[in-house]
């Protein structure tokens, strides 16, 4: 019997970006396979809406609304997750944005706004959180990349090098952590069916592109993301770290 790999009850997971698309998704997962899960977003009312249609289901969940890309935020609300909810276990950085434009005209406050929610803010969550990883001798990170991290399309620049260095922030972390017991890898979703691809989801040249470019010829759903992101979070990815699985309906096999 191997089912207990992959339980974890007992576990608590903190979940950015959760409001919505893949956290949302991963988040219910997360408490399907038996976690406390907290639930941040900046969306405050969207976030308190899925919480609680999430605890009427049954399953243990709370709302924190907050800013990754605040360091000073997630350092007072942090402690008050461990404090309220207790210690954090399991970290999904889930949150991220997107600015298209062309790069020569790409303002300075887009650039910026990209970067310090992808990147800055997965390197300030887990700067914080690893603290009682390294404590108890025990956690686990994922980070969520892209298949951005690897390939690009015109005018995705900061999404890009956004993914880019998270891909690299995720080995730095893993090297530095593992003699902790804190295992930390990365997912890379391909197109997935959500908000954030909905400009491409509605132009139709945009759209034929993308089902042209993924193997598969679709795009990926939100629940797609649960089975890894359980594996990753599970005692079955125990010697597994510093690893981006990619989860793009075949796109990087591919030219
Ligand atoms: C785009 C898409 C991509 C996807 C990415 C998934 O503009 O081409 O939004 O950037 O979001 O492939 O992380």
């Amino acid at each position: 019997m191997t089912a207990h790999l992959f339980d974890l009850n007992g576990k608590t997971a903190l979940v950015t970006g959760a409001a919505q698309g893949l956290g949302l998704a991963m988040a219910t997962g997360l408490a399907q396979a038996g976690a406390q899960v907290v639930l941040n977003d900046i969306q405050e009312v969207k976030l308190c809406t899925e919480v609680a249609r999430i605890g009427a289901a049954g399953f243990r969940v709370h709302a924190f609304p907050f800013d990754v890309s605040n360091s000073a935020q997630i350092q007072e609300r942090v402690p008050a997750i461990e404090r309220e909810v207790g210690p954090i276990d399991i970290l999904v950085n889930n949150a991220g944005i997107h600015r298209r434009g062309p790069i020569e005209h790409l303002p300075e406050a887009a650039w910026r706004e990209v970067l310090d929610t992808n990147l800055s803010g997965a390197f300030f969550m887990a700067k914080q959180v690893v603290r009682g990883m390294i404590e108890r001798r025990s956690g686990k990170i994922i980070n969520i990349c892209s298949v951005m991290s690897e390939v690009g399309r015109p005018t995705v620049a900061a999404y890009m090098a956004s993914k880019g260095g998270l891909k690299m922030l995720t080995k730095a972390m893993a090297v530095e952590w593992a003699k902790h017991n804190i295992q930390v890898n990365g997912i890379g979703p391909g197109w997935m069916a959500t908000e954030m691809n909905r400009p491409l989801m509605e132009n139709p040249e945009l759209d034929a592109w993308v089902r042209s470019r993924v193997p598969a010829g679709r795009y990926g759903d939100p629940a797609d993301m649960v089975g890894i992101a359980i594996y990753l979070a599970s005692s079955a990815s125990n010697f597994v770290t510093g690893q981006v699985i990619y989860l793009d309906g075949g796109t990087l096999a591919t030219l």
